[in-house]
């Protein structure tokens, strides 16, 4: 009797563990892929070019990444962002206040540049309301 549950069981296992690879595979415009991202990011080294500010950003499963990064008030920047993942909605970088709306093709990097022009917190995110979004901390 036991050996006939176990072979009923099993492949169903299998199964569920299955859809729950999907689920996490397919997560599109979740809030989680957002918020689940750990703060360590943020210590990358700050990269310069002639007064500008250089920020790689990636776009994964887990949202953009790093996050949240510190930008200076008045400083330039150049976001060099590359989506490398076809999972999820976050196809472009949506800034508002700047006029940015800018598509990331897979696996290309995208240059944007922008001056932030005020102290705070600045979100970008995906065109859906930014439900896969970014943080820039502007001192
Ligand atoms: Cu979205």
């Amino acid at each position: 009797m036991r050996r006939f549950i176990s072979r009923i069981i099993k492949p169903w296992l299998a199964l569920a563990a299955t859809a729950a690879m999907v689920g996490a595979t397919q997560q599109g415009c979740s809030k989680d892929a957002s918020t689940a991202k750990a703060p360590e990011a943020a210590a990358a080294p700050e990269k310069r070019e002639g007064g500008v500010r250089i920020v790689e950003l990636s776009v994964t499963e887990k949202g953009y990444e790093p996050s949240p990064v510190s930008l200076k008030k008045g400083e330039p920047v150049k976001l060099v962002v590359t989506r490398k993942t076809d999972h999820t909605c976050a196809t472009e970088v949506v800034m508002d206040g700047y006029g940015i709306n800018t598509p990331l093709p897979l696996n290309q990097p995208v240059e944007i540049t922008f001056t932030p022009k005020e102290s705070g917190k600045l979100v970008y995110g995906c065109a859906m309301g930014k439900m896969i979004s970014g943080v820039f901390m502007v001192d």
